[in-house]
């Protein structure tokens, strides 16, 4: 029988946040080995655990899986959150990387030295390229694809709260969506994930982005 489910990253969003969210939503119970040094993460590139040298790392089902988005997609196969059909499916990876896309800018924010143009950036990439399709993807529709729960929906709702945590006030003039996180939010796993004391991490602080220079030997600017 396969065990628990193990994940290997550090105390903090960055990459595994999502698959954090896609496994309370899939409600599975998971453990988490955090790292806090540089010999922990040694010690899984000497295991032979870390393909590309990289986490997150997730132990499933008796693998070793790496790259968070192929991770995301066997959780979102595996728990019937990756569409109905080829077509569904390839509709909710679009959505899925143009969410990674806006995630991700926010989630390096951290490590940029002088982030206010970043930021300013990131505020006009929501508002007028992302949140606009989104808007109108949900209106009219429950979900995003097909009428039911995928993965991409769980990653809009992270980020739409992430967007949010630095611009609130910014779902203002998008009602739809605004409405699309008020139902994703009833649902029970989801609800719960939100209550404090869940698995979710908070906003990165200065703690967290000292402890993955460190443990990555990462020297700042980045290229
Ligand atoms: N494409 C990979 C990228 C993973 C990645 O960049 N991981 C960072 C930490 S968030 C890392 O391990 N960096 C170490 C390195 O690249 O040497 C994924 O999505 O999992």
């Amino acid at each position: 029988m396969a065990g628990r489910v193990v994940l290997h990253y550090f105390n903090g969003r960055g990459k595994m946040e999502s698959i954090r969210w896609l496994l309370a939503v899939a409600e599975v119970e998971f453990d988490e080995m955090h790292m806090t040094t540089r010999e922990q993460y040694e010690k899984l590139l000497s295991d032979g655990a870390l393909m590309f040298q990289q986490v997150p790392m997730v132990e499933i089902d008796g693998m070793k899986l790496i790259q968070s988005k192929a991770i995301l997609n066997y959780i979102a196969e595996k728990h019937n959150l990756h569409g109905a059909n080829l077509k569904d499916r390839v509709m909710i990876n679009m959505y899925s990387e143009g969410i990674m896309d806006l995630m991700e800018m926010i989630m390096m924010l951290p490590f940029t030295p002088d982030p206010k143009p970043k930021l300013d950036n990131i505020h006009s990439k929501a508002k007028e390229r992302y949140f606009p399709v989104f808007e109108k993807a949900v209106t009219g529709h429950i979900y995003l694809v097909g009428g039911k729960l995928s993965v991409a929906d769980v990653q809009l709702l992270e980020c739409t709260l992430m967007v949010e945590e630095k611009f609130p006030g910014i779902m203002a003039d998008f009602p739809n969506l605004k409405s699309f996180q008020g139902r994703m939010t009833q649902i029970p796993a989801i609800g719960r994930f939100l209550q404090p004391g869940s698995k979710r991490k908070p906003q990165p602080d200065e703690v967290y982005v000292k402890t993955v220079m460190e443990v990555l030997n990462i020297k700042l600017p980045l290229p």
